[in-house]
């Protein structure tokens, strides 16, 4: 018998200071749902996992500037987080965070250990920026200063962005810490570094036979495995965070970049402790046949293709990633999402006057998969209207109010006797298909596109079929002919349940009486009739209005 198919998804942990906005939903967490969604209804057992990246400098800082604790700002930040997914129907299994998470701390540390053990981790003696009023060593982004090189100001600690040249920290001049503006000193301070170098053959083979992977992600890995990798900092001076489990190491903590990949573990586990089951999360990370999927934005690649996969290695005993569906970004008119300057939307805000599957729908239309896309208002507005609207909504709304009207809510005669069987029958087996080939690899927009094919081949087959004259004509023919087109819609109801949860549901409550469950129905959508004639159909719900582009949007 064949082992049933199971797969692990995890989408990146979002920073516990940060607002999400669309750019990270666009990018990260509304592919990895559609795709859990996706393989749900395909029967495949899935865990879906994320939860807040609690440790690092920047949580630090924000809690010194709002006089609270990292503690504090971790909880409220976790709180939004928690409720802007949950109000876009992100279908998390367990949503947790790396400050609270139980056992977090230890395994990240017998990560440490172990890595050490083999004699993969080395100590050195580094040069670090110091401010004496805020008593801490400063990471490169919180100094800025004089660019050695061109001059500019502005430029970070070891990097001017002006003119893209780096430099050792000494040569900054006129370095100013970046919270109380103080000169800052430079210290000499004993770091741990993972030597990725004794990693590279076993990284080079390993990427060389993943298949399936989007080639930006693969051929960047490989890339930078090919340069040569030189042994990365995993220990930080700080007090926040996962204490180094060395003796001569008591006031650092590991790198939050170290300490974080291994949240998917031990917030796995904590699901699984959740569930009354504790060791039920060893499966997921042991067993070589569950594939583990990481959804990230591009600037988390080398971590999740690179340094995570070393570190698992390390440890000898988990299973390597089996893809990583990273993307592009999602820019607000051509520019970078921003909180803080301003630029963009949060999902806060958005959700506040839309409804999330509108959010959904456009997002994923304009997904950010092989080149940088942008969100505009007139945009979302077109894309709702002309598609979500006119095609999807109006088709629906069409055929459910024309069956009402004459055939008593019912669905009518066996669309067998329907010259348009073979043909309709024909589009949605080509749909089906399409689209499970397209999310199969993660194409996301694609398989959207297939479902909008689908919906607008049904709005011409109705056109052709006419069946308002054959009402009068000949009703036997009107009846079949809808019963035909009424499984497109039925069809179009379960395609689109990964994207549009809702509207799915909303579309397929018309069906509740007479067609499967959505799982069930999938498996037969083009193949034969799934409707059962003469079944009842209730009420028609959803068509979704047009939108008007409000003043502040143009
Ligand atoms: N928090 C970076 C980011 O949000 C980081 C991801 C961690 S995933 C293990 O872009
Ligand atoms: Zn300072």
């Amino acid at each position: 018998m064949t082992k049933p198919r199971r797969v692990l998804i995890t989408a990146a942990l979002p920073y516990a200071n940060n607002h999400p906005h669309l750019g990270h939903v666009a990018g990260v967490y509304l592919p990895a749902d559609t795709y859990n969604r996706y393989l749900r209804l395909k029967g495949v057992e899935t865990v879906f996992i994320c939860g807040s990246d609690d440790h690092g400098v920047p949580v630090t800082i924000s809690a010194q500037n709002e006089n609270s604790t990292p503690e504090e700002v971790v909880s409220r930040y976790r709180g939004i987080q928690e409720k802007v997914f949950g109000s876009l129907g992100i279908s998390f299994d367990h949503y947790s965070g790396t400050s609270t998470c139980e056992g977090h701390a230890e395994l990240s540390q017998e990560f440490f250990s172990k890595i050490l053990e083999r004699g993969d981790i080395e100590e050195k003696v580094t040069q670090q920026f110091f401010c004496d009023p805020c008593q801490r060593f400063l990471p490169d982004r919180y100094v800025e200063g004089t660019c050695p090189h061109c001059g500019a100001e502005g430029a970070r600690g070891d990097q001017c962005d002006a003119c893209g040249k780096s430099y050792e920290q000494e040569e900054l001049k006129d370095p100013e810490c970046a919270v109380c503006k103080g000169t800052p000193q430079i210290v000499p301070t004993r770091h741990w570094f993972f030597r990725l170098d004794r990693y590279e053959e076993r990284l080079e083979e390993w990427l060389k036979s993943c298949e399936g992977w989007r080639d930006n992600v693969r051929n960047f890995a490989r890339g930078i495995v090919r340069e040569g990798l030189p042994a990365r900092s995993i220990t930080r001076d700080l007090e926040w965070g996962v204490p180094v489990p060395l003796e001569e190491a008591k006031d650092k903590v590991l790198y939050v970049w170290f300490d974080a990949p291994i949240g998917y573990i031990s917030f796995t586990r904590e699901h699984f402790v959740n569930q009354g089951n504790p060791d039920g999360w060893k499966d997921w990370w042991v067993d070589p046949d569950v594939e583990l999927v990481h959804f990230l934005g591009k600037d988390n690649i080398i971590f999740h293709a690179v340094i995570w996969p070393a570190m698992l290695m390390g440890q000898g005993e988990y299973h390597l990633p089996t893809s990583i569906p990273a993307n592009e970004y999602l820019n607000f008119r051509g520019e970078k999402f921003s909180k803080s300057r301003g630029v963009g939307v949060t999902a806060e805000e958005i959700l506040e006057r839309f409804d999330a599957d509108r959010v959904r729908y456009y997002l994923t239309a304009v997904a950010p998969e092989g080149k940088d896309t942008s969100f505009t208002w007139e945009d979302f507005i077109q894309h709702n209207n002309d598609e979500l609207s006119d095609v999807v909504g109006n088709f629906a709304h069409r055929m459910l109010t024309f069956t009402a009207k004459n055939f008593d809510s019912r669905v009518p005669m066996n669309a067998a006797d329907s010259q348009l069987r073979e043909e309709i029958l024909s589009v949605i087996r080509e749909a089906r298909e399409k689209w499970d080939d397209s999310l199969g690899r993660q194409k996301f927009r694609d398989a959207l596109d297939r479902v909008l094919t689908l919906a607008r081949h049904g709005n011409r087959l109705f056109d052709q079929a006419e069946p308002w004259k054959s009402r009068k004509e000949d009703l036997d023919r009107c009846g079949a002919d809808l019963a035909a087109l009424l499984e497109v819609v039925h069809a179009i109801g379960v395609l689109l349940s990964p994207f549009l949860p809702s509207t799915s549901e909303k579309m397929l409550s018309a069906f509740s009486l007479c067609a499967p469950e959505p799982p069930e129905a999938l498996k037969s959508l083009g193949e034969c009739e799934v409707l059962t004639a003469g079944g009842e159909l209730s009420p028609p719900g959803i068509v979704y209005p047009r939108l008007e582009l409000e003043e502040d949007q143009a």
